[in-house]
């Protein structure tokens, strides 16, 4: 839910007008959306780029992932870590969205340790390969628009953590 949404929600379950501290976090939200939407718009746009390095630095890193025995190993292990990876991108750009990690936690964080325990997938790795894109992405923009990505990116790094 986004913030405004959210805000309506609650004052009207109070049959109340909005309150100056939830205009106030609106105005916020509505004056850096040019903001966001730049940012989900470079990320959207280099999407494949991203995940690709982000995953070449991590079988850099990490090369028993992709080594036999490993969650990652062979060709079609492999893609489906880099679909992994392509997710919680996806999921980023739907958190600079809507300023808000909600939709990041919903999807994507709720009930990951469970998931990856049962495939058997190291998450620390799964973390890496978020910390990799987070680098990659936030070397593509001006240094306000990485401050302001990279939050996303650390919410992901530390909720898995
Ligand atoms: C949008 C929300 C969402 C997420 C997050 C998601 C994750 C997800 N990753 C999966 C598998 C997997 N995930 C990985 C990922 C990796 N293995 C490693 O060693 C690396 C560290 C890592 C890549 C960074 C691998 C290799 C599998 C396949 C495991 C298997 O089939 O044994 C699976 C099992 C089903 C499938 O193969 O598709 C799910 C559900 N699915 C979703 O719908």
């Amino acid at each position: 839910m986004s913030i405004v949404t959210k805000s309506i929600v609650n004052a009207d379950a109070e049959a109340r007008y909005l309150s100056p501290g939830e205009l106030d976090r609106i105005k916020s939200f509505v004056t850096t959306g040019e903001k966001r939407l730049r940012i989900a718009q470079a990320l959207t746009d280099n999407r494949e780029r991203i995940v690709k390095q982000a995953g070449d630095q991590l079988f850099q890193k990490r090369p028993d992932v992709v080594s036999p025995g490993g969650n990652a190993y062979g060709q079609e292990m492999t893609a489906t870590c880099l679909r992994d990876l392509d997710y919680y991108l996806r999921l980023v750009t739907y958190g600079i969205v809507s300023g808000d990690v909600t939709p990041i936690e919903e999807i994507g964080i709720v009930g990951v340790r469970e998931m990856y325990k049962s495939l058997g997938t190291p998450i620390d790795a799964v973390v890496a390969g978020v910390a990799a894109m987070k680098s990659v992405a936030t070397g593509l923009m001006s240094g306000e628009d990485a401050g302001e990505a990279g939050a996303y990116f650390d919410y992901v790094i530390g909720a898995m953590s």
